[in-house]
């Protein structure tokens, strides 16, 4: 086998498509640097990697939870070894600098080491009885085959947000990554095979919409969780709804960050150059919109252009590269289109906004790091998620002004504010509807052990990370048990009247 030739893994053996049909991979930054070809899966395989996975789940779920606590140790040691390794294929694939894939690849052995430690704390709850001599608790169950469809930005920690919980709780999983980061999903699944994950515990199917599709209609399929746009995530809910299976949906953001006049412009600066241009834009939790208020809005944004207009753009693998390239000429189209847009709309592109070109450019999709000013909250690019490297300024004239503004958006994940006023701080944590608010930081840079997700047209009730996933992944089960020896009827022997 080629080295650059790659299969799917079903059942613990590496697999080709049943068609042979395949799609290639190849570097944002270097197009001419083909990464690998994988197998363009299509029902058929889905059918082989459920079937592995139905068959594999009994014996698996019987397994104590601390036992595969254990196995997930050992994945995360692994991964520890392996992180420049892993790291620096993914800035090969999907392009963001190596200092970030490494990252990423941390954010995937915390999610392994927090993993484990779960597996010592699966609780259900003990409840006193209405009756005597009776007990009323609550364990958690897996539910089965759990298939797993995530995006190729975080094409290492966001799968392990999925697999790993998961698993833990004693599911099996077919696993899809993005067809743009098919590589980094399969060296995520070759350290589970090292881990001596068992045959049939974690099945990998490569392909595109089509594979997805398949793994959603599957009926042995009990959960589908799935992370990336909304409209596929609408179609997917609906899909899923019509089966009864349940479904986890992570989707897209326009995520605020709001200065005040009393909060730390440079502070303020640094965080929005890592939230607005880290990983090009392209996270949901990037910051998209800055709502600033009117006394610091011109020394910030001069401020912004100062440091932003420097960022070294280039291959990730290169070490002095800040920023990459966006992911593929779709993105690259839909950011430069999203200028036109911004124009018409009356905005000013007061930085950046072009393709970048240039030595060590032209071959990559990269874009400048963009500031658009005097947007408004009604403008498309004020409402809309671009998931490039495209930060837009609305000035604001108070704090209410900025917490309705920040508000005036279909998506809720992650927001900001800068402030130095406690009561401004405390009030915006309990009116910003977003499900994540960080106080004097970046809207970017969500910890494995704490809940994620968002509200409104971002997500659907579910949260990833920190133990609130483990609900997505159990079913409770109401435990009675009766030890008086006698009939107990509920709600009528305990009554005298
Ligand atoms: C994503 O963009 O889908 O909080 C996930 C963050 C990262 C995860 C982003 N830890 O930005």
């Amino acid at each position: 086998m080629a080295d650059h030739i790659f299969k799917n893994y079903i059942n613990g053996e590496w697999r080709d498509a049943a068609s042979g049909e395949t799609f290639e991979s190849r570097n944002p930054a270097i197009n001419s640097d083909l990464v690998g070809t994988f197998p363009a899966s299509g029902e058929a395989d889905v059918a082989e990697a459920v079937a592995a996975a139905k068959a594999a789940f009994r014996e698996w779920s019987l397994m104590p939870a601390p036992k595969r606590g254990e196995i997930l140790k050992r994945v995360g040691d692994i991964m520890t070894e392996r992180k420049s390794e892993i790291a620096h294929a993914m800035t090969r694939e999907m392009g963001k600098p190596f200092f970030e894939t490494k990252g990423d690849v941390q954010e995937a052995i915390d999610t392994a080491y927090y993993a484990m430690t779960m597996g010592r704390q699966l609780f259900g709850h003990t409840v006193p009885s209405e009756m005597s001599n009776k007990f009323n608790m609550t364990v958690r169950r897996p539910i089965g085959v759990c298939g797993l469809i995530t995006a190729w930005n975080f094409p290492v920690a966001v799968p392990t947000w999925k697999m790993f919980p998961a698993i833990l709780s004693g599911n099996t999983v077919v696993f899809k990554p993005s067809e743009d980061a098919p590589h980094s999903g399969a060296l995520l699944v070759q350290v589970m095979h090292d881990a001596g994950v068992p045959k049939g515990v974690v099945n990998l199917v490569q392909g595109a919409g089509v594979t997805g599709q398949a793994i959603v209609d599957h009926p042995d399929v009990a959960a589908i969780s799935f992370t990336g746009s909304s409209e596929t995530g609408a179609k997917i809910a609906a899909d899923a709804a019509a089966r009864h299976a349940r479904v986890s949906l992570e989707m897209g953001g326009k995520n605020p960050a709001i200065v005040m006049e009393d909060g730390d412009v440079d502070l303020a600066m640094e965080g929005l150059i890592w939230g607005a241009y880290g990983t090009t834009g392209q996270r949901c939790t990037a910051t998209s919109r800055l709502i600033v208020h009117e006394d610091v809005h011109d020394d910030l944004v001069e401020r912004i252009i100062a440091k932003a207009s420097t960022l070294k753009l280039g291959y990730g693998n290169d070490s002095d590269t800040e920023m990459g390239p966006l992911i593929n000429q779709k993105a690259l189209d839909k950011v430069t289109g999203y200028m036109d847009v911004a124009r018409e709309d009356g905005a000013t592109i007061a930085m950046g906004g072009e393709r970048a070109s240039g030595e060590g450019l032209d071959d990559g999709y990269f874009f400048q790091p963009t500031l658009l000013t005097g947007v408004t909250r009604d403008m498309r690019v004020a409402r809309e998620e671009i998931f490039g490297p495209v930060l837009s300024v609305i000035k604001i004239k108070s704090f209410d002004e900025a917490i309705e503004v920040a508000n005036d958006v279909a998506f809720g994940l992650s927001s900001a504010i800068y402030t130095r006023d406690v009561a401004r701080a405390f009030r915006a944590l309990r009116d910003i509807d977003a499900g994540i608010t960080y106080v004097n930081g970046p809207t970017i840079g969500a910890e494995a052990h704490m809940s994620f997700g968002g509200v409104k047209a971002t997500g659907n009730g579910h949260r990833e990370g920190g133990w609130e996933v483990y609900d997505f992944y159990t079913e409770t089960k109401t435990c009675y048990i009766d030890f008086s020896g006698g009939l107990q009827r509920a709600q009528i022997d305990n009554y005298d009247d």
